[in-house]
């Protein structure tokens, strides 16, 4: 292959990947886990947007056992012709400039519609190859990368066909990623996600790795998405739908939502042009005006509300919904920090309007479940009710204007700074013990828990309300529980859970995240709870009369730490967090700039409920089984994401 000729373009673009490279964070959040996938992300995205435009209704991701990632689609297959600008072809531009599409794409709902849509060449400049090839107009042509992007087989035509369609293969660089593993879960998700908010594409993972392979594909769309969200619980209603094609702005939106019985959580996930907005914005803000507009007025036209109007958190306890709306892109305004608010000042209107009026029509015509659904609202407005009345009583007498009760187990920070205070709620008084001689006195608290109580095989969550234990979390934590639960009044800013590396620590995290996530799922969301993550091994030997050790918190720590120490050592592998004392326990799993945590992040629905269903269901054996498969401490990876 002849030598290629760089021109003063090819320097420009080289230093536009480079600067990816320098900065992986800027373009794909971060450079772990989440940032790895976020590289199939961008090319699963062009594949959907083309299945969006019409175009090709399979994609396929294959997780090949060489740790590259493939994804096909079976559209047009991305342009070859020679863009007559930069002489080059368009495929290559767009796998080389960062942005590139904007110009070419000409589909009028983007899917990444400018959100993080940084594209398919972020993909190639944190990969250590890229093979891409196109099939179009009777021919199959391809291309190929090395090194993050470096041209080194430019477009060619290889042969005949009669097909049409693009495949992208690429290997994550792993001088970027702290893990190039590709976790199956999450692209299943993925997936799984994209095949309910687009009817009709059918989307196929495939891991060459493990033989696993499943395919999404639902008809129903959205109306699956909730049925499935919901499918550990006791529906009042059966899932309801609900559709519209604004026809001055174009703005179609799609909604679908079910009540159900035994739940005080408001579920809600919004979407807009298929992807997530996970801060909501005016999109969600109409949803909730229309509804409650809707059941408020349905409600004293039946006479049932005895002048007491619905609140708006009364209607929505209890509701699941998953809204979907797809915008033109001159109507597409994003907020906040990671993009993931919609700002469209007209997605309200429309979207309170239709729900307004198409609700309005639902009751009227499903007397029977609006009943129910009613009952359900006055039952969740008389125990607000009933709640505030209580905490305005607490409030005035004496006793409260103390400060909070707190339990005489809890050891706490002196600091008033709350949001700096951090609570370890760790698993044994002994290792509580030594949690408490090893901390921060200023600003860590320490709240040890027993073991025993949580580790019944029967925890319904009614049971928990009454447990001791959690009783003494929510009075510690101060901000209340369920719907009275308030995030301004939490007097920490990091809830750590500290327990051993063994099943019965993994069955009291996932016991508290479970709590957390129904009676306090606020904590979760806006970031507050954390998993330390103890180490597995001290690696150590005596030399000179001075002691030389290092931690590891897998296999790969491990060997690294033996070659840091030095021949001669010896290994202690521990097995519960009171094999440490207080200085050990400190410098490896408290200190701030020593220790390890995982945030705790519901970013996925799906995932969330799956595992929430599994470990809430009253079915003690499947949810053995899951602990057993799926939590391993030497891949510290359970419900949990994003090491901090
Ligand atoms: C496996 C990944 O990238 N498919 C894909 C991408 C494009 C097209 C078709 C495409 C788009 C358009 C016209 C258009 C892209 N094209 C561009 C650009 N799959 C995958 N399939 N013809 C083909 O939007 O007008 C960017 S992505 F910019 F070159 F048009």
């Amino acid at each position: 292959m002849a030598e290629r000729q760089y021109t003063a373009n090819d320097i420009h673009i080289l230093q536009g990947l480079e600067g990816v490279r320098k900065r992986p964070a800027m373009y794909i959040g971060s450079s772990n886990s989440m940032g790895l996938h976020h590289l199939v992300w961008e090319i699963v995205d062009n594949a959907v947007d083309e299945a969006l435009s019409g175009y090709g209704k399979n994609i396929t991701v294959t997780l090949h056992k060489d740790g590259s990632c493939s994804v096909q689609d079976e559209g047009r297959g991305i342009p070859t012709d020679i863009n007559k600008e930069t002489g080059r072809p368009g495929v290559e531009i767009v796998f080389t400039e960062l942005h590139a599409g904007g110009k070419f794409n000409s589909s009028v709902y983007k899917s990444a519609g400018g959100l993080h849509g940084v594209g398919a060449a972020v993909t190639n400049a944190l990969s250590s190859y890229c093979d891409v090839k196109v099939s179009q107009n009777g021919s199959n042509y391809h291309l190929r990368f090395e090194n993050g992007g470096h041209l080194v087989a430019p477009l060619e035509k290889t042969g005949e066909t009669k097909k049409h369609g693009t495949l992208v293969r690429f290997k994550p660089d792993k001088e970027i990623f702290s893990t190039v593993d590709f976790k199956y879960d999450t692209i299943a998700s993925h997936l799984q996600e994209s095949a309910f908010l687009m009817k009709g594409v059918r989307f196929i993972i495939n891991d060459e790795r493990t033989g696993q392979k499943e395919e999404f594909f639902y008809q129903d769309g959205l109306l699956e998405f909730v049925g499935r969200l919901n499918e550990n619980k006791n529906p009042i209603i059966p899932v309801a739908s609900f559709t519209d094609v604004d026809p001055t702005t174009h703005i179609e939106t799609e909604i679908a939502l079910q009540y159900c019985f035994e739940d005080y959580n408001e579920t809600v996930y919004s979407y807009v042009n298929n992807v997530k907005t996970s801060d909501g914005g005016t999109h969600e803000s109409g949803f909730r005006n229309g509804i409650t507009r809707a059941v408020n007025d349905f409600g004293e036209q039946q006479s049932l509300l005895k002048n007491k109007k619905l609140e708006g958190s009364d209607i929505r306890e209890g509701l699941t919904a998953v809204i979907s709306l797809k915008i033109p892109e001159e109507l597409l305004e994003f907020e906040g920090q990671t993009k993931g608010k919609l700002g469209t000042p007209i997605a309200y209107q429309v979207v309170s309007n239709l729900i307004y009026n198409k609700f309005t029509y639902y009751l009227a015509e499903n007397k029977e479940n609006a009943l129910q659904i009613i009952k359900k609202c006055i039952d969740s407005q008389n125990v607000r009710i009933a709640a505030r009345k209580a905490k305005d009583e607490a409030r005035s007498s004496k006793k409260a204007k103390q400060d909070v009760i707190l339990s005489d187990k809890l050891t706490p920070a002196q600091s008033k700074d709350y949001l700096k205070n951090e609570l370890f709620i760790v698993e044994g008084d002994s290792a509580g013990g030594t949690a408490k001689k090893g901390r921060d006195r200023i600003h860590q608290a320490i709240l040890p828990l027993r073991g025993k109580p949580l580790n019944t095989d029967s925890i319904a969550l009614d049971k928990l309300l009454h447990n001791e234990e959690m009783a003494t979390i929510i009075n510690t934590i101060g901000a209340g529980f369920g719907q009275s639960f308030d995030i301004e009044d939490i007097h920490y800013g990091k809830i750590i859970i500290m327990t051993d590396a063994d099943t019965d620590g993994a069955h009291i995290q996932t016991l508290l995240l479970t709590f957390f996530y129904h009676y306090m799922r606020n904590l979760i969301t806006s970031g507050h709870v954390f998993v330390a993550v103890p180490p597995l091994y001290r690696i150590y030997k005596e030399e000179n009369k001075k002691l030389i050790q290092e931690y590891a918190w897998d296999d790969k720590g491990l060997e690294e730490a033996k070659k840091k120490v030095g021949s001669g050592y010896k290994i202690n592998r521990y097995k519960g967090l009171g094999e440490m004392d207080a200085i050990q326990l400190k410098e490896t799993t408290m200190d701030p700039k020593t220790r390890f945590l995982i945030q705790v992040d519901i970013n996925d629905p799906i995932l969330v409920e799956k595992r929430v269903g599994v470990l809430m269901g009253r079915d003690a054996s499947v949810r053995r089984e899951w602990l057993e498969e799926n939590v391993d401490f030497n891949k510290v990876d359970t419900f949990i994401k994003e090491v901090k």
